[in-house]
């Protein structure tokens, strides 16, 4: 059985194996999450998206994908780093299911790592401009469903041997609006 759980805090000072980062395609940086992920993670993680450019990905990480570096300094094993849409109503439904593609994709990633347990943020929810209380439905949908599927087959899904999917929200106001909106969709709406 996989946990999702929700808690107030900075997701650099998590200890899980992965922390997932709301990077954006370049890989090489920025603000939000991502900035403070590199900072306190230092110059390792980044080398390796350097590396990740220079290989696979010399185009950059396309929207909706996910990709894991070391940690470095973190207290974590893996960064697994995704790409979030920017909001933009005229393109709701596809950006939709970009954002929970992040979701999916970087838990399995995870999954196929070994982790046990796995940090999110409110991807997109920031500088891309997402309205949380959607980013927040779209995020609490698309890990309970990798999480039931996971629960379904034989390992072979998103989630499958991952314990624990912590939702880590920075500020009381992003915690309520998660914990509000995970109740409602426990009680089906
Ligand atoms: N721990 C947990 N959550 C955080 C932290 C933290 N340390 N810092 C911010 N948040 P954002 P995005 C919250 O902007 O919208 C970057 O420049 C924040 O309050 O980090 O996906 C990238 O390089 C918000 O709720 O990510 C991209 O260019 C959520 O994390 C772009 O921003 C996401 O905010 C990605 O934008």
């Amino acid at each position: 059985m996989t946990q999702i759980t929700l808690v107030e805090g900075d997701i650099t000072e998590q200890r899980v194996d992965v922390i997932v980062n709301a990077a954006n395609s370049s890989l090489l940086g920025g603000g939000g999450v991502d900035g403070a992920i590199h900072r306190k993670g230092g110059p390792e993680i980044l080398a390796d998206c350097r590396r990740l450019r220079a290989s696979h990905y010399g185009k950059g990480l396309p929207t909706g994908r996910a990709v894991a570096t070391t940690a470095g300094r973190l207290p974590a094993r893996w960064v697994v780093h995704t790409v979030g849409p920017v909001h933009l109503p005229d393109e709701y439904e596809r950006r939709a299911e970009l954002l929970a593609s992040c979701y999916r994709e970087s838990l399995r990633v995870a999954a196929e790592l070994g982790a046990r347990t796995v940090a999110f943020p409110a991807i997109s929810a920031g500088v891309y401009g997402w309205p949380l209380e959607d980013a927040a439905r779209i995020a609490l949908t698309a890990v309970a469903e990798a999480v039931a599927e996971s629960a379904g087959s034989q390992g072979q899904a998103e989630a499958a041997g991952v314990a624990e999917v912590r939702f880590v929200l920075f500020g009381a106001e992003a915690y309520g609006v998660f914990e509000r909106v995970q109740r409602a969709l426990e009680q089906g709406n």
